[in-house]
């Protein structure tokens, strides 16, 4: 792959973090985000030593609108010709029937997963139509595909993206921009962890019995999708663990 920029949203963990590396690995320059700033700061220092690129760390919290905007706007001119876009920075919080739903805890999921990654998308496809080149990634998920008990708004925020997906993919057709999504079912990240506020045992409960996917394999989607010849555009990937047949229906061991 020639020489490009991604930039990268959440990649202090997780998927984020696993595709980071990926993209260094293929050479590409990376702007790294996120809202822990030692983690990103360590983050961009082993990136560089180990794959000789560039890494810009940019440490905001993507519910901000006017932070994106600036943020995106300040870039030195070089770190504005965007070639890779990845709108991976999301969260789910609590996983409780909807008549008993935290209301604090639906808000921070639909201005995370929804509306952050509008604002991000809004500052910087604008740079990408300009250059005619671009290719916006959008880390959805198989609860963007189909509703499990209790998945109530998280599931809702990941269909939005879906729908974002596909308008973006319509609106950015004539300005030479590939859209892609990537749709993992259950992979063992933080995410369990921050869906239970910290909640260690209820966090391990996911992925017990099961081979659950990983980090890696979800950069291993994103590196198919990149190396794609131009005249190609991979409109989805889903992909779960072998136990798992839909977002409810695990086949567990023991
Ligand atoms: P992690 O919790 O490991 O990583 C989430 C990343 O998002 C972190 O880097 C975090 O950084 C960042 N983030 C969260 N909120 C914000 C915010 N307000 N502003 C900026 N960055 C933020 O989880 P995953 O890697 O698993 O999740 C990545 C994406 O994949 C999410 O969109 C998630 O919904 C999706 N997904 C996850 C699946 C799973 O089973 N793990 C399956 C399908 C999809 P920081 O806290 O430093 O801000
Ligand atoms: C995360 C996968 O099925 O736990 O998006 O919601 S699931």
């Amino acid at each position: 792959m020639s020489t490009k920029t991604a930039f990268i949203t959440g990649t202090t963990s997780g998927f984020g973090l696993a595709i980071a590396n990926r993209l260094a690995s293929l050479g590409c320059n990376l702007i790294i985000t996120g809202r822990r700033r030692e983690r990103l700061e360590t983050e961009a220092a082993d990136i560089r030593s180990h794959y000789g690129v560039e890494v810009l760390p940019l440490c905001f919290d993507v519910r901000d609108r006017e932070v994106c905007r600036q943020t995106v706007e300040s870039l030195p001119e070089r770190w504005k010709q965007i070639d890779l876009l990845i709108n991976n920075a999301g969260l789910a919080a609590g996983a409780t029937p909807v008549q008993d739903g935290d209301i604090d805890d639906w808000e921070r999921m639909i201005d995370t997963n929804v509306k952050g990654l509008l604002y991000i998308s809004r500052f910087v496809i604008p740079l990408m139509v300009k250059r005619k080149s671009g290719h916006v990634i959008n880390i959805s998920s198989i609860a963007g595909v189909e509703v499990y008990p209790s998945g109530n708004v998280y599931c809702a925020t990941k269909h939005a993206v879906n729908a974002i997906t596909k308008g973006m993919r319509i609106d950015l057709l004539k300005e030479n921009i590939k859209v892609s999504s990537i749709s993992p079912g259950a992979a063992e990240t933080e995410f369990s962890l921050v869906r239970y506020h910290g909640d260690q045992e209820k966090a391990d409960a996911v992925y017990k019995g099961i081979v659950p996917l990983n980090a890696e394999d979800i950069a291993d989607a994103v590196e198919f999708i990149v190396t794609r010849p131009p005249h190609v555009n991979i409109n989805d990937i889903l992909l779960t663990p072998v136990r798992q047949a839909n977002t409810y229906v695990y086949h567990r061991e023991g």
